[in-house]
């Protein structure tokens, strides 16, 4: 493995990426939250940590290591397209998604080899009101079978889990419901790795005449893992570690703000979201007029996902992350700054 890893890096160091962490598929670059073997439980002032310095630096710039060096449009492609225009009687939304091989920077310097949808992981926002007819096409670009599986209300046989081989295409039509967010993923066997190398993302349904206007921000919580249970070496909202610690997302101070949240974390019990200093209001799946309860912390498992809703009444900065702590240790922190 430690071979491997310095041929990666000589190979990285050939393409120009010298330095960089290389993460991905069945071969790891880096050794990444791996746990010291024959260790013994003592106080030694020894480095314990199941992260290694390396993808912290690159995660935080912590210590000695780099600030960011990822620019902060890199995620507006996870801006929440304003609502759908309502369809004409009889129209059809059209959707078009490549599934492609792709190397992604997953935090300053860090790349992964992912299977995604359309470049990016996750995967593009769809967003359609309630009834709308969607046809996606599904064209895969790449060596393996994958397919696109929507959660919510569908046809069986529009449910995405049978693969389309490589090279192929399919149609997926289905109409989009309930009202909510629901994530779409790749349903093609071995399924943990299909999500985890990154094909999936999320589906805004607004109901029709939409929703009260607010502020609003997609949250798709992943990581990026070496296939083991508890060793997602990074972990982050929206593909990009420690992007929202270096670059919070701005709201307006006193205004509603709606976020749109999705566990899809692989390789973790349990995913969740905790904000500081204020308190949302919680729809389940993002369904329903009323909220189903108010907290300051929700946990999600995987595939569940929920549409909170919530007013920074000050200004300043309230910090997010999963209260699962060692995952915000990994990329998963981030700021609101009300401004
Ligand atoms: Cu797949």
């Amino acid at each position: 493995m430690a071979d491997e890893g310095v041929s990666r890096r000589d190979l990285l160091k050939k393409a120009g990426l010298g330095g960089a962490v290389f993460l991905g598929g069945s071969v790891l670059g880096r050794s990444i939250g791996s746990a010291r073997a024959g260790t013994e439980p003592s106080y030694d002032g020894e480095d314990h940590s199941l992260v290694g310095d390396d993808v912290l630096d690159a995660i935080y710039g912590h210590g000695h290591g780099p600030p960011i060096g990822i620019e902060a449009s890199a995620l507006d492609r996870h801006t929440v397209p304003p609502r759908a225009d309502e369809l004409p009687p009889g129209a059809v939304r059209e959707v078009e998604f490549g599934v492609e091989e792709k190397l992604i920077e997953i935090a300053n310097e860090v790349f992964f080899e992912a299977w995604t949808y359309n470049g990016t992981v996750p995967g593009p926002i769809i967003r359609a009101t309630e009834g709308d007819l969607i046809r996606l096409r599904l064209e895969n670009r790449t060596g393996h079978p994958h397919s696109l599986h929507f959660h919510g209300a569908h046809r069986p046989e529009m449910d995405g889990w049978e693969p389309v081989p490589a090279g192929g295409e399919t149609v997926y039509e289905i109409e989009a419901g309930p009202a909510g967010v629901h994530p779409y993923h790749c349903h093609t066997a071995p399924l943990a790795e299909h999500v985890a190398r990154g094909l999936y993302g999320m589906m805004i349904v607004d109901p029709p005449g939409g929703r009260s206007p607010a502020h609003e921000v997609a949250l798709v919580l992943s990581g990026f893992s070496n296939g083991v249970i508890g060793e997602n070496g990074v972990v982050a909202w929206n593909g990009i570690a420690g992007f929202y610690d270096q670059y919070p997302i701005k709201v307006p101070v006193g205004e509603p703000v709606r976020a749109y949240v999705v566990n899809m974390l692989e390789y973790e019990p349990i995913g969740s979201f905790h904000l500081h200093a204020e308190i949302f209001d919680v729809y389940p799946a993002g369904i329903g007029d009323l909220p189903a309860f108010h907290d300051d912390t929700i946990a999600l498992a995987q595939g569940q996902r929920a549409m909170i809703e919530f007013t920074l009444p000050r200004y300043g900065r309230y910090m997010f992350h999963p209260h699962q702590h060692w995952l915000a240790d990994r990329g998963a922190m981030g700021w609101f700054a009300a401004v």
